[in-house]
């Protein structure tokens, strides 16, 4: 199989192009290093040192280039579409953060969507979406699209009206801009499936923790691991804030739930998708996570931890920058990956001590001005 990884650089696309190549796949990948250049600028950095780009192109070759000028996809097997602006806050900084994330990915998906038309319209496009996608309906979430039992019931002025929404896509109600550009995608992707016969994954992946996989077993080969209050996701950013001994930063009231997963589940959960690919036209929608937990929870588990290690951690309810539900119904089908041979076999405590016992002797290397959440959405 030949695939490219666009996105390569990333916190994901890294350890994934690891993991292809080590299964022996024909993999290159290609990337713009924006990653590296926009954390710099907000004043983080990845706390674990990550090797210069030419170091990595001798361990998998990646090529340097963008979304919007693509190298040629003739050949290619499997397309893996990782290369977005994926934080949420960077989205909702202002209105030139906003437009760099709607142009780069909603552009950028687009302009995929026509190239694998022309040049390689067989080729399985496995795109890397967002469980933010949903939002948080009070009710069970399925994967993407709308079961058969699905019968909506509505009245209109005298009449009553039965609506079967079998096949249609789940109603999204994102909590960012970054998040609606993924939403974006999605519907942009479905319609090149049904309109132009590409056959598509789309993976509704909740929040990703964690340092380790299989294939990291030296230095180089380390993922960027980022903590600012733009780039680092929840329990990240309590494990650095655990280290360094200041408040784990609960948004509200904690109650939020969301779906998470270790990266290196993430890493075998596309690896499960790129192995067993939808028919020509498909349209497939795999909900990615292992466990839901609300803040509240992931915030004790990280505490927890660090106190066992003689850390001195402290769990601090700040004022919540974002606009989002603070207390959620949170159900979402999961069942597509599992049925693929997916099994999450860890524990969280062991994931976030291997996260805290990785960033211990790399502390000195975090700045510490850059943790506390100044951008709100309102
Ligand atoms: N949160 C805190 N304290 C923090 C940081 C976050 O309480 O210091 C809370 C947020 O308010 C939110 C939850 O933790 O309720 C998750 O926030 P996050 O920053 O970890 O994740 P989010 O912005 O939702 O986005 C992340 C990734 C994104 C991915 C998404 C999956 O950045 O790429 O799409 O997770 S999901 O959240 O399921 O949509």
């Amino acid at each position: 199989m030949k695939i490219l990884v666009l996105g390569a650089d990333g916190y994901i696309g890294w350890p994934l192009s690891l993991r292809l190549s080590s299964l022996g796949y024909d993999v290159r990948g290609l990337d713009n290093f924006v990653r590296r250049q926009r954390v710099q600028d907000v004043g983080g950095n990845s706390v674990i040192p990550i090797a210069d780009f030419r170091i990595r192109s001798n361990i998998v070759e990646i090529m340097t280039g963008n979304m919007k000028y693509l190298p040629s996809l003739q050949g290619y097997d499997v397309i893996v579409h990782l290369a977005e602006q994926p934080s949420a806050p960077f989205s909702m900084r202002d209105v030139g953060s906003c437009w760099e994330t709607v142009n780069q990915n909603v552009l950028g998906t687009i302009n995929l969507l026509w190239r694998m038309r022309e040049q390689c319209p067989d080729a399985h496009l496995v795109k890397l979406g967002s469980m933010g996608e949903y939002g948080t309906p009070d009710c069970v979430i399925p994967e993407g699209i709308i079961p058969e039992e699905c019968i909506a019931y509505y009245m209109d002025v005298g009449n009553y009206n039965k609506c079967v929404m079998k096949g249609l896509q789940f109603p999204k109600q994102p909590g960012s801009f970054y998040h609606l550009s993924k939403v974006f995608d999605s519907q942009a992707i479905e319609f090149a499936c049904r309109a132009w016969g590409l056959r598509s994954t789309d993976t509704m992946q909740g929040i990703v923790f964690g340092t380790r996989t299989s294939d990291i077993d030296h230095a180089d080969k380390a993922t960027r691991f980022d903590y600012d209050q733009y780039f680092g996701t929840v329990i990240n950013r309590f494990c650095v804030q655990a280290v360094l001994g200041i408040p784990l930063t609960v948004y509200g009231g904690g109650y939020q739930k969301r779906g998470f997963l270790p990266l290196k589940d993430s890493i075998e959960c596309l690896t499960l998708a790129i192995q067993n690919p939808p028919d020509t036209g498909e349209y497939r929608v795999f909900n990615q996570f292992a466990m839901t937990q609300t803040v509240n929870q992931v915030a004790f588990s990280v505490g927890s931890v660090a106190n066992k290690m003689g850390l001195k951690p402290h769990i601090e309810n700040v004022g919540n920058p974002r606009v989002e539900n603070e207390k959620n119904y949170y159900e979402p089908k999961h069942d597509r990956l599992k049925a693929l041979g997916y099994e999450p076999r860890w524990s969280l405590s062991k994931e976030i001590q291997g996260v805290l016992e990785d960033l211990i002797p790399h502390k000195y290397h975090i700045n510490r001005k850059v943790i506390y959440p100044t951008t709100t959405w309102r």
